[in-house]
């Protein structure tokens, strides 16, 4: 057997036995930190859904051959854990119970391949840390992206929204606010929570604040184009960030495109059925957690498989963009890391 199917037999393997992996992994991880953890607020399902994301991690790693998806990863962690005090003897043991865990479970071959994840995870505990830089930093709009950022999280949520209109008013299309404030202010978020400098609620109502702006104002937009296409878009599983495929939906229906818009968080099976019934010309699916990638996966086979007339597939979201060769692996029909980029896609592909 060569290299390629070892690791991705013990990819399939890994998949399969996650439920019992991660509940071991937790129960020897979460009775010897308890305290620990329970001082930061976790609780034995936080540290259930973390064991989850290790092993969607190294699943990822496994499937593309790429040992940075599960070390950046663990570096992600340490730097969230670290941010709320929690010693770092935690990620060094957590690293050590898992492997311990999955040698029990794989055969000899396979574990060289996992043991490599770890090495290299560990080497890189041992470099320097820093905090990662702001989102907003790039934007041609800092200010205002920094000041409705900030006019959200203290609640002053008409001023936020005058900020939006100003530049509105000032000629500037939605799109561009889009990719310049709600782009970065939605990453920024992210980034803040990891360093514990903000909460899931706080990312919750700049989501959602976001979310009521886009609707509002993108059905003011001139299409100049009306392209005779329909795309269907949506998150598998229990995917529940959707902000990306709404963007996208907002970007490809300004470029003419029909859209079907289903939201994240949808079964498999609910896909297919309103394929059956709706002609759709493509699909678009979108996924950030890649725990879900399993879905995905099982969505673009269903959809090869059953469908009468076959729509094209495309594949974005931070899950693929990890790992740019999975789109072809999963065998989707395309991939874009920039939702900005698919109108192209999409034409070229429905007009070859
Ligand atoms: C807001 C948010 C949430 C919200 C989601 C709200 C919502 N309705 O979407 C809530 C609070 C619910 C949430 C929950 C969780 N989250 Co969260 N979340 C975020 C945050 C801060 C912003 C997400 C976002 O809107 N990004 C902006 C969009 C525009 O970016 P995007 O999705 O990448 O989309 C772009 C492209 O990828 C592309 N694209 C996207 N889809 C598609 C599809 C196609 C076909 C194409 C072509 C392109 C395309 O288009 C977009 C523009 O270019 C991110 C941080 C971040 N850096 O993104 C974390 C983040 C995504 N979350 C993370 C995590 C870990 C979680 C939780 C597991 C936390 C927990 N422990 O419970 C849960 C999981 C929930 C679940 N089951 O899905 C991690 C994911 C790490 C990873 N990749 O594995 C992130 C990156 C945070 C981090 N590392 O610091 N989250």
């Amino acid at each position: 057997m060569n290299e390629t199917i070892h690791r991705h037999t013990a990819a399939v393997k890994l998949s399969h036995k996650k439920d019992e992996l991660a509940l071991a992994i937790t129960q020897l991880n979460y009775n010897k930190f308890k305290t620990e953890y329970e001082a930061v607020g976790f609780t034995f399902n936080d540290i259930l859904n973390y064991s989850y994301h290790d092993l969607s991690k190294l699943y990822t790693a496994l499937l593309s051959g790429r040992s940075d998806i599960f070390s950046n990863y663990i570096i992600w962690f340490r730097i969230m854990l670290e941010k709320r005090n929690v010693p770092l003897i935690l990620v060094y043991e957590s690293l050590d119970y898992t492997e311990k865990v999955l040698s029990d479970y794989f055969e000899p071959e396979q574990m060289l391949h996992i043991k490599v994840l770890f090495d290299d995870a560990r080497a890189k505990m041992e470099e320097k840390v820093i905090d990662p830089p702001s989102f907003l930093e790039g934007s041609e709009y800092i200010v205002e992206a920094t000041k409705y950022f900030h006019l959200i999280l203290n609640g002053s949520l008409d001023e936020a929204e005058q900020t939006i209109l100003d530049i509105l008013q000032k000629g500037d299309t939605i799109t561009n606010i889009l990719k310049e404030i709600f782009i970065p202010v939605q990453r920024e978020s992210g980034r803040l929570w990891q360093l514990n400098k903000i909460t899931v609620a706080d990312e919750h109502l700049i989501t959602e604040t976001t979310r009521r702006l886009l609707f509002k104002y993108s059905l003011h937009e001139q299409v100049t184009e009306k392209i005779p296409k329909k795309i269907l878009l949506a998150g598998v599983g229990g995917e529940l960030h959707d902000m990306g495929i709404l963007f996208l939906d907002t970007i490809l229906r300004h470029n003419g495109f029909q859209t079907v818009y289903l939201g994240g968080n949808i079964p498999v099976r609910q896909v297919i059925a309103y394929l059956q019934k709706n002609q759709i010309d493509a699909v678009a699916i979108s996924c950030t957690i890649s725990v879900y990638l399993r879905m995905v996966q099982s969505l673009i086979q269903e959809i090869k498989n059953k469908l009468g007339h076959t729509p094209k597939i495309i594949v974005g979201g931070q899950a693929f963009i990890m790992s740019p060769n999975l789109w072809q692996i999963m065998q989707a029909d395309g991939f874009v890391s920039d939702a900005f980029q698919a109108p192209n896609l999409l034409r070229n592909m429905l007009y070859e």
